[in-house]
């Protein structure tokens, strides 16, 4: 484990974000968990930090929550009168942390456990890859709360489970088990409890080993392409692919592969 210093980091630190590398992994550290990991205004910034500023040898990142829970959501004291101007910056400044985790430089998965809830499921949403834990439970309190999400929920959220289930959990404050969780598209993996973290750094020390270019098409243009009409689509998949297949990794892999000297797909 090595903890890297830096002022930027060491401000997001101070606010609730650590950052510890596993190897080529950079590890994300929730960190507040008297207050379950509640994201103030500070914890935002920091968390946009970091993963603006990822140290170079990071090749993917893993985000998890200290203490009992992953994340509460939006810290509620924080709640204050705010106007329609403020609330729309708030808003984005959250959009602003989450596009950094998103549409960063190294693809990110969310090891999960307890409360995923309101902005932590938000903030799980923002994440390429998710594992959860058997003791881990969904929700958007937003509605019963008599707020709306405004972390980037409403673009990405039904994207994993559908907007009619999204819109049942915000009416009525239907809260999922990890089992549900899993089998609806919140999470890709699941795991005993106590063990998503572990299971977050196997996959994200396997995804620090693709070409970059391929984590790059797959972070960025694939859902890109996804939102694209299909004839522009295909397109941006031409040119990403050919992209892809011109860097020296690429040409070095297939010919690994056709020399005998890589893996093979292996049955499940
Ligand atoms: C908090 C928060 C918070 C805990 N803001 N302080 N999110 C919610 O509506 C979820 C609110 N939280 C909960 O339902 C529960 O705290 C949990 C299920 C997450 C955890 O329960 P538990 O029993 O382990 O902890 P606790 O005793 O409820 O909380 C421990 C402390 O954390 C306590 O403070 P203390 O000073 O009394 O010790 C809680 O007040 C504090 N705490 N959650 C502030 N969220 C971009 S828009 C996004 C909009 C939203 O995310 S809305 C959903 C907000």
């Amino acid at each position: 484990m090595t903890t890297h210093s830096h002022p930027i980091l060491d401000h997001a630190a101070a606010n609730g974000v650590l950052l510890e590398m596993r190897g080529p992994v950079a590890l994300v550290h929730l960190s507040r968990p008297a207050k379950r990991n509640a994201l103030n205004d500070a914890l935002v910034a920091a968390l946009r930090d970091v993963f603006q500023h990822l140290p170079e040898q990071a090749g993917a990142a893993v985000i998890c929550g200290d203490g009992d829970h992953f994340c509460a959501g939006l810290d509620l004291s924080e709640l204050k009168e705010r106007d329609a101007g403020e609330g729309i910056h708030h808003s984005r400044s959250w959009h602003v942390a989450l596009e950094a985790v998103q549409y960063g430089r190294v693809p990110v998965v969310a090891a999960l456990h307890g409360a995923v809830v309101g902005g932590g499921l938000e903030l799980a949403s923002a994440c390429h890859l998710r594992v959860a834990d058997d003791s881990t439970f969904y929700a958007l309190p937003e509605g019963t709360r008599g707020i709306f999400v405004g972390g980037g929920g409403s673009v990405r959220i039904p994207k994993l489970i559908g907007v009619a289930r999204m819109t049942d959990m915000m009416l009525t404050g239907r809260v999922y088990n990890a089992q549900d969780g899993e089998r609806l598209g919140f999470a890709q993996y699941l795991t005993p409890p106590g063990q998503s973290l572990d299971k977050a750094l196997e996959l994200a020390t396997r995804i620090a080993g693709n070409a970059p270019l391929t984590n790059f098409a797959l972070m960025h243009a694939l859902p890109r392409i996804a939102e694209q009409p299909a004839d522009h689509g295909f397109l941006t998949e031409a040119l990403m692919a050919s992209i892809a297949q011109s860097a020296p990794e690429a040409k070095a892999r297939v010919r690994a592969f056709l020399d005998g000297k890589a893996a093979k797909v292996q049955k499940s």
